[in-house]
């Protein structure tokens, strides 16, 4: 095989291709450069490092080989480590925390776990419900800012037992404004100079200030529960203490523990909110997805509120859902490094420790996995799941390093779609034009809408457990 050099981004100098980037935006900018460029390019960072950035689906599968390539923590999640430390998400495969954690959350974050969160996810999500069936006529909702009080109260709920209560106030809770801007920073780091950065006196004072506030919180809730003893609770925490790894019969330190939480935080926060937030923009503009999806809600939830079944049975709403992270994937991009000098695509030569960044947004529309109407939303790709092209579509990231929350995130999506649907005809706040904010994840950006309650009652619980409608029907047997 002959060796070709990967074409390589247009540089400024000292500070290399950073300025072909949008530093709000960093992800559409690669996006956009492959482009130009191609499935496959050279991004030169500053002080002489470069990037390889992939888009395309036959290189993808290259990069599936655990062999020749593992995840990457350099870059946006070096930084994401001053905070979640050693913890699943920004560990390297080869820390010991990472193998013991896996094995003790997995089954945690398993589809049979889902039951045990179901009643907890309810609770959030008729929150939201609520709330919009109580608006008066002429109110609008911003709808990631409800998304993100429903996925951060679902995590906090069923993670550690604690309630955020974001419906019930205007401003974030001051541990999510100390993550926020610490995550903002995260992502606005790497596009800087070791000079700049140093000059940033007041953002690092933030910075740290953050950090240690997000700590103190989280050990406060650690040091409470190992009080308290165990009072039979089924959440995350709960199982964080008391579960040993099989493999070394150890648990999690207290340490380790607090990076974990911190992660289920970041991730219950910025991804499942924009997945919601992209799936209603794109069934408000798409009129005939939005009706087959409320047909189905309407056939398959009988009470007020699914049952674990009933969500299950959602599946033409799970494919909007899908559809929706195939275009707007909200975790856009993931890091790998070469393990050894190899060659991909038959013709790029790779040097041990060469960094890449799969761009998901432009994998996700690669026109060879998924014909030429990419740029449209088509539910119906995922109706077969053998005709899914799988090296195409990784909204999830790949291999033993995918997402372990994959199915928290999907019930809870669907559950909450599913009642939105059933209960409320949708329509947008005026015009709007899709904007997209990045604070490493995207959300759509400034986007509101209209609900108006369309079955006549505000859903609810009753005493018993059971939705309303079920319990109504129980009572004239
Ligand atoms: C890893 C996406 C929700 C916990 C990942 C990765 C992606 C991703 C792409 C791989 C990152 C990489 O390779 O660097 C998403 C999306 C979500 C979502 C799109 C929602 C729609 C969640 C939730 C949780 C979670 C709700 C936990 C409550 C994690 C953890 C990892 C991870 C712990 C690291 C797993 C490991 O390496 O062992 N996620 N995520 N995610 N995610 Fe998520
Ligand atoms: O691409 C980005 N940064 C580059 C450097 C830049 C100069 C090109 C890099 O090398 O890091 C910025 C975008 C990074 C996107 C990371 C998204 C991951 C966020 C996921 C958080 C939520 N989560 C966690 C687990 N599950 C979900």
């Amino acid at each position: 095989a002959k060796n070709t050099s990967i074409p390589q981004t247009k540089t400024f100098g000292p500070l290399g291709s950073i300025p072909l980037l949008d530093r709000d935006t960093p992800t559409l900018s690669l996006s956009e450069l492959a482009r130009e460029y191609g499935p496959i390019y050279r991004f030169q960072h500053m002080g002489g490092h470069s990037i390889i950035i992939v888009t395309g689906q036959e290189l993808m599968k290259e990069l599936e080989d655990e062999q020749r390539f593992d995840k990457s923590i350099d870059g946006s999640l070096q930084r994401v480590r001053d905070f979640a430390g050693d913890g699943l998400f920004t560990s390297r495969t080869d820390e010991p925390n990472w193998r013991k954690a896996h094995s003790i959350l997995m089954p945690a974050f398993s589809q049979q776990a889902m039951k045990g969160y179901h009643d907890m996810m309810s609770d959030i999500a008729l929150q939201l419900v609520q709330k919009w069936a109580r608006l008066n006529p002429d109110e609008a909702i911003n709808v990631p800012e409800d998304m993100t009080r429903l996925t951060l109260d679902t995590i906090g709920l069923c993670g550690f037992n604690y309630r955020f209560n974001s419906f019930y106030r205007e401003e974030a809770n001051p541990f999510i404004q100390s993550m926020v801007r610490a995550l903002d920073e995260a992502m606005h780091a790497t596009t800087r100079s070791p000079l700049q950065s140093k000059l940033m006196v007041a953002k690092r004072k933030q910075y740290k200030e953050d950090i240690e506030s997000m700590f103190s919180l989280v050990d406060k809730i650690i040091a409470d529960r190992q009080q308290q003893g165990d009072q039979g609770e089924t959440d995350l925490l709960a199982r964080m203490l008391g579960a040993a790894d099989p493999e070394t019969g150890e648990t999690l330190d207290n340490e380790n523990i607090r990076y974990q939480m911190i992660t289920f935080l970041i991730a219950g926060h910025e991804t499942t909110s924009g997945l919601l937030s992209f799936a209603t923009y794109f069934l408000l503009k798409n009129s005939a997805v939005l009706e087959k999806a409320r047909a189905e809600a309407e056939r398959v939830i009988n009470g007020d509120v699914p049952t674990y079944q009933e969500v299950l049975q959602l599946s033409y709403v799970r494919m909007v859902l899908n559809e929706s992270l195939r275009l707007w994937p909200t975790a856009p991009a993931f890091g790998l490094y070469a393990k050894e000098d190899t060659i991909i695509g038959g013709q790029y030569p790779l040097a041990k420790g060469d960094e890449i960044r799969v761009i998901l947004p432009e994998l996700h529309r690669d026109k060879e996995a998924w014909g030429d109407d990419v740029d449209e939303f088509k539910p119906e790709r995922f109706a077969d799941p053998s005709k899914i092209p799988a090296h195409a579509y990784k909204p999830f990231g790949n291999g033993q390093r995918a997402c372990i929350g994959m199915q928290f995130a999907l019930h809870e999506a669907v559950l909450v779609m599913g009642m939105i649907l059933k209960h409320f005809d949708l329509s947008f706040n005026g015009e709007y034009e899709l904007k997209i904010k990045q604070t490493l994840t995207l959300k759509p950006d400034q986007f509101t809408i209209r609900p108006k309650l369309r079955t006549g009652h505000v859903p609810a619980i009753t005493g018993n457990g059971q939705p309303a409608a079920a319990t109504a029907e129980a009572g004239k047997e």
